[in-house]
């Protein structure tokens, strides 16, 4: 005993020794800590390897700072910068116990975020055990106060010091190119903290959560008040005159958006070989039935934000950004969303997703929005059986969603993302009887099955809100949020569409999205005018009878007759009713072949000009300067998602209507 002791005694003072006992602790530490503390959903060994390796480099670099020093302050800054990571990952700890996600400076630093929300209960949120947590910081300062450990004399060599760098360089390089292996664009779609801590860790997290603040911040700094003028200027002079046949057609209903998961337009009345329809429920809406338009030429205009782009552009009628998704990078600006306009007309407000609501930052940012309610995974029964992939099948999702539905308060606005048809489609052998396409690639086999699940999940959801008494009095908008089979598909695309080729023509033309409008009391049918996501918003606020000529939307109602039919892309790419201009060549719409590079350019030079305002809009925060008159921002600091949503599922549900409370 006395003899290891002495051994260990030695080794201890060996120069380098409490360097490398500090970090290795630190190190092991902190990899436990993620696999107690936090739910990161470690899927496979790839990324349990990631988990395992990705405190190493912070590790490295930080305590490195210590051995640039020597003696008793190197000791000193070694145990102080321990404490400091320690005390940082604890931090992350008590807020993760409560709100699931991890701490951003954006949530430090607004007092109406997260962090307020928290206030006196972060006692109730530490427990005892909690000072295990700083088990490292303790041994390390009690070798030292005990003299265990005696300080070094001499100054590290300025090559060991480099040595030390470089490796914490290398491991994180290591460490990025993995985890951008196992999930491509990681950092520029920033899908979920959970995903980057995963990959990543905490401490890295950190850093790259101190940069994007910080970049945003300095844009929102440099803007000024009257940047809004000519902006202002422009959305105004392009407003389009509501269509009186419409106007106000759907004042005081009710209004439910549903996102169809990565719903193509192709789809709709596509027969497969064998002659069966794949969505036989929405193609009959295309023929008008329940009072419903659909739009055929319709298109998204997503960017890395995906479904949340979409989302952004339905209730914003603003662009998505050019780089990274804008829940995530803005989710703290002033908007003038539909569900805040709505909430101030005496609506309340709530959206439903069986995902997490950390995904895409929705937690942050649909406050920002308006919405009074979130009702997210918490609220599902997520139980294998009802979810896959990312979370609810849309099935269990609707029908869980119908008691909360019934029994929000009329008139109510509400968003519905719905989740199955996600890439990569496959289905559970016991949802579907739909035979997958034979087409010679999984992914487009699997999608038409998915799809007709969406489809068979819609009907379902129809019935029920007819039996809530709720249809006749409610305004639906069901949009497909963007592509759900990209390029790489193209070959199997091409069989599917009966095409040699999928020419880069044919696939903008496949950027088409199904939008349905069912409107109680207002014809419907199929109608060819040509808009994108960014149109919804001005169409469903004429619809409601609210005159948005003074807001800030660079969309146009698409039963407006001055509607413009002409469909910015964020690539630059534009898409008119004559015209195609895709990658700078110019297509005629009628024909598919390329025409004069000149006739493109005016649509060109006025989708920039919308995309630079847009941009301007939201990277400078400009809304926090203008608000149209009537219009009051939402207070978000009344909003909050964490405490049980004080609505329970309608008991009397699914009892013949005139049960039912009011
Ligand atoms: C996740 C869901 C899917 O909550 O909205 O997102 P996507 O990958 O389609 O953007
Ligand atoms: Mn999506």
């Amino acid at each position: 005993m006395k003899q290891l002791f002495t051994v260990g005694h030695r080794f201890v003072n060996k120069k380098y020794a409490l360097f490398l006992l500090t970090v290795i602790l630190f190190w092991l530490k902190t990899y436990v800590i993620y696999l107690t503390q936090f739910n990161l959903g470690v899927n496979d060994h790839m990324q349990q390897f990631l988990l395992f390796m990705n405190p190493l480099s912070s590790s490295l670099l930080f305590l490195g700072i210590a051995i640039i020093f020597k003696g008793k302050l190197q000791q000193s800054l070694m145990v102080l910068i321990s404490f400091i990571l320690s005390f940082w990952l604890y931090a992350n700890i008590v807020y993760y116990r409560f709100f699931n996600d991890f701490i951003t400076f954006s949530t430090m630093t607004q007092s109406t975020g997260n962090a307020g929300d928290l206030g006196g209960s972060v006692l109730s949120l530490m427990k005892p055990y909690d000072l295990l947590f700083f088990t490292d910081t303790i041994i390390i300062a009690a070798l030292i106060v005990f003299k265990v450990v005696k300080p070094t004399t001499e100054r590290w060599n300025i090559r060991t010091i480099f040595t030390v760098f470089v490796s914490a360089v290398m491991v994180f390089i290591i460490n990025l190119s993995l985890a951008e292996t196992d999930r491509p664009e990681l950092l520029s779609r920033t899908f979920d903290r959970n995903y980057i801590v995963k990959y990543l860790g905490a401490y890295n997290f950190a850093i790259y959560d101190a940069i994007q603040n910080a970049r945003s911040n300095a844009q929102r700094a440099m803007a000024d008040s009257s940047d809004i003028n000519d902006i202002q200027n422009f959305t105004k002079s392009n407003f389009a005159k509501p269509n009186s046949n419409y106007y106000a057609k759907g004042k005081g209903m009710n209004v439910i958006y549903i996102s169809l998961e990565s719903l193509q337009s192709f789809i709709i009345n596509y027969k497969m070989p064998d002659g069966t329809e794949v969505t036989p429920f929405l193609n009959k809406l295309t023929t008008g039935k329940d009072n419903t338009t659909y739009f055929k030429n319709f298109f998204h205009q997503t960017g890395s934000g995906k479904t949340s782009d979409a989302e952004f552009m339905m209730e914003n009628s603003l662009f998505p950004l050019s780089q990274g998704p804008v829940f995530q990078m803005k989710g703290f600006n002033t908007y003038q969303a539909a569900p805040a306009i709505m909430n101030q007309r005496g609506y309340e407000t709530a959206a439903f997703h069986g995902n997490v609501k950390s995904f895409w930052n929705r937690d942050q940012m649909y406050k920002s929005l308006g919405y009074e309610r979130f009702f997210d995974a918490k609220y599902y029964d997520m139980s294998a059986k009802n979810t896959k992939n990312y979370g609810m099948k849309d099935k269990p999702f609707l029908k869980e969603t119908m008691p909360y539905l019934s029994n929000l308060k009329q008139p109510f606005y509400s968003k519905l993302i719905l989740l199955s048809n996600h890439f990569p489609f496959g289905m559970d052998k016991e949802d579907t009887n739909f035979q997958p396409g034979d087409f010679g690639d999984s992914v487009v086999n699997n999608y038409f099955q998915s799809a007709n699940y969406m489809d068979q999940a819609i009907e379902q959801f129809f019935t029920d809100l007819k039996k809530a008494g709720l249809f006749d009095k409610t305004i639906i908008i069901m949009y497909g949020d963007h592509y759900g089979l990209s390029e790489n598909h193209n070959d199997a695309m091409a069989k599917v569409l009966g095409k040699d080729q999928i020419t880069p023509f044919e696939n903008a033309q496949l950027q088409r999205v199904p939008l349905f409008i069912h409107i109680p009391k207002v014809a419907g049918g199929t109608v060819s005018t040509y808009g994108g996501e960014v149109d919804v918003r001005p169409t469903l606020m004429s619809l409601l009878g609210i005159n948005t000529k003074n807001y800030i939307q660079f969309g146009t109602d698409l039963f407006s007759k001055q509607h413009r039919q002409i469909i910015p892309f964020r690539n630059g790419d534009v898409i008119t009713n004559k015209y195609s201009i895709v990658g700078g060549v110019v297509y005629d719409n009628n024909t598919g072949n390329k025409t004069s590079a000149s006739l493109g350019k005016p649509y060109e030079r006025l989708a920039k000009k919308e995309l630079d305002y847009s941009d301007k809009v939201i990277l400078g925060d400009l809304l926090r300067f203008y608000q149209p008159k009537g219009f009051v921002p939402p207070d978000i600091s009344k909003i909050n998602y964490n405490t049980d949503q004080k609505i329970q599922p309608d008991s009397n549900y699914g009892k013949p209507e005139e049960n039912h409370k009011k």
